[in-house]
């Protein structure tokens, strides 16, 4: 997963840069193999976590554990007590502090013992119900994905790739800073992803740009620094739908069509747009090498529940062999619960999710089951009923329906804020007298969703 690394790719002292910290391969295979050399000093561990910032010290903790052959599991910075508590107990992952500026006593590359299919990392991502769940991904099923994503997007040393998404979800981590040492590319962190940070890193020769399509659509709404993008070469869009008035009007004020992916975590990147290829706004173009698409769609239906299989996908939840079976079909494809549609030339077009506890904000995955339990938790809420509302900025907005009494809508905002993480609180909160519900007490979300849409009109 290191070619670059340890390739011949030439070095830079700007090889990786990270929020405004640059160093060269050398200095990341070092402060990596004293990550490695920690690691090994523990004994045998199941995983290890790291505090995942935007910074070089999350950069060398994912390749310390590559080398050592050590899942990591990196945490979300902001991460409240409960889910944090969470994540470091049901992975069973000891905390790793880094300091990048140690080194191992012998630097150089540890070969380890790893195989193909054992475990590179774990990342927790929410199901509709319940708690995070994580999701094992293995040193193979990033190589393969890593490898047709270079292959999609023409991508290689010659790239310097730009983004400033966080370090703990498949965007940002996986092909944002795995990608980058698979393919040689240098990487240009920007800390975070503002349309200020990406003209400026655009200034400074980045070539491909990633964004979710909060930031793509914040980019459009910035013509300056849209029109900085102008000499990219390539603009990647994914994690969530991109409207297609940003298509538009990145495509007027850079020049670019903007290629769109389409993903998940549990399977990692398995349909793309290609670099000079046709891109119609809208669609998230053909499987990528390797992977089989296939929709079920109800009789006559053009549109219906897609599936992959393929060398990508994650080799299940962790410890939860229950929600891995119930994952798949039973003749072994994945469901990935999106709703799609395909034509005649295996371009897909992602046109909504099947279940509407499944909430995408920001590009973020958010299970309105999380987000409730944590309003249940606070002593004056009685019922909670949360869904995913469209907003221009993030996509969807989490709207929280709430029964209680004597606390406000901004007190219950900081309580999830805290407990969970700050992408996961509500951005309204609305006081009802009950949540409805059907016959079977089942909340009925979707009346609650037209109350929305009524608000809205
Ligand atoms: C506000 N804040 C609060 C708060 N209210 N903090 C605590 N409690 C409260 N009640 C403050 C925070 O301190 C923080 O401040 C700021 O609000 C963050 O707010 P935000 O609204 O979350 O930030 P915003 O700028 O709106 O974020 C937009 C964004 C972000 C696009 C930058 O959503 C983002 O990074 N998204 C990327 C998600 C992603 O990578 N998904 C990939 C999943 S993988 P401060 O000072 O810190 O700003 C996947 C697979 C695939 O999907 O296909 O890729
Ligand atoms: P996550 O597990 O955070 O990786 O989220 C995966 C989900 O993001 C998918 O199931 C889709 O709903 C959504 N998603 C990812 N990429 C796209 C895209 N290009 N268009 C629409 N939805 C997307």
């Amino acid at each position: 997963m290191l070619t670059a690394l340890t390739g011949a790719f030439g070095d830079r002292a700007d090889a990786v840069s990270v929020a405004g910290r640059a160093a060269s391969y050398e200095d990341l295979l070092g402060a990596a193999a004293a990550v490695a050399a920690d690691l090994a000093g523990w004994g045998p561990v199941p995983a290890f976590a790291v505090t995942a910032t935007a910074s070089l010290e999350t950069v060398a903790a994912v390749v310390g554990g590559l080398l050592a052959g050590v899942p990591c599991v990196p945490v979300p910075p902001d991460a409240g007590p409960v889910e944090r508590d969470h994540i470091l107990r049901d992975s069973g992952a000891r905390l790793l502090e880094v300091d990048f500026a140690r080194r191992a006593p012998a630097p150089g590359l540890v070969p380890s013992a790893a195989a193909a299919e054992d475990p590179a990392l774990i990342l927790y991502t929410s199901g509709t119900t319940g708690v995070p769940k994580g999701v094992v991904l293995s040193r193979a099923a990033i190589v393969a994905d890593l490898d047709a994503l270079a292959g999609a997007w023409e991508w290689g040393p010659q790239d310097v790739l730009v983004h400033g998404l966080p370090l703990f979800h498949v965007h940002g981590l996986v092909l944002g800073v795995l990608g980058a040492l698979r393919t040689g590319s240098r990487l240009l962190h920007t800390g975070r992803p503002t349309p200020e940070a990406y003209a400026a890193a655009a200034a400074a020769g980045g070539s491909l740009f990633f964004g979710v399509p909060t930031v793509w659509s914040r980019i459009a709404a910035a013509p300056e620094a849209a029109t900085a993008l102008a000499g990219a070469r390539l603009l990647v869009s994914g994690s969530a739908a991109l409207p297609t008035p940003v298509f538009r009007d990145l495509e007027r004020s850079t020049g670019h069509r903007v290629v769109e992916r389409y993903g998940m975590t549990e399977t990692l990147i398995t349909i793309s747009g290609r670099a000079g290829g046709q891109v119609a706004p809208g669609t998230v173009g053909t499987a990528l090498e390797g992977i089989a698409t296939r929709l079920v769609t109800e009789a006559g239906a053009e549109i219906g529940e897609l599936q992959v299989k393929g060398p990508t996908l994650f080799s299940g939840y962790l410890g939860r062999p229950d929600a891995t079976a119930a994952a798949y079909t039973e003749d072994g494809w994945f469901r990935t619960g999106d709703i799609a549609a395909v034509d005649g030339e295996g371009v897909h077009r992602i046109v909504g999710r099947a279940s509407t506890d499944m909430i995408k904000s920001g590009g973020y995955r958010i299970g309105a089951g999380e987000v409730e339990n944590a309003l249940l938790d606070h002593p004056r809420v009685r019922e909670a009923a949360v869904v995913g509302v469209p907003d221009a900025d993030l996509g969807e907005r989490i709207v929280a329906f709430v029964v209680a009494e004597a606390v406000s809508g901004g007190e219950l905002t900081d309580f999830v804020a805290a407990r969970l993480s700050v992408h996961k609180r509500p951005r309204e909160v609305r006081f009802i007298e009950a949540v409805p519900r059907n016959a079977m007490g089942k909340p009925q979300k979707r009346l609650l969703l037209e109350g929305e849409e009524r608000r809205r009109t």
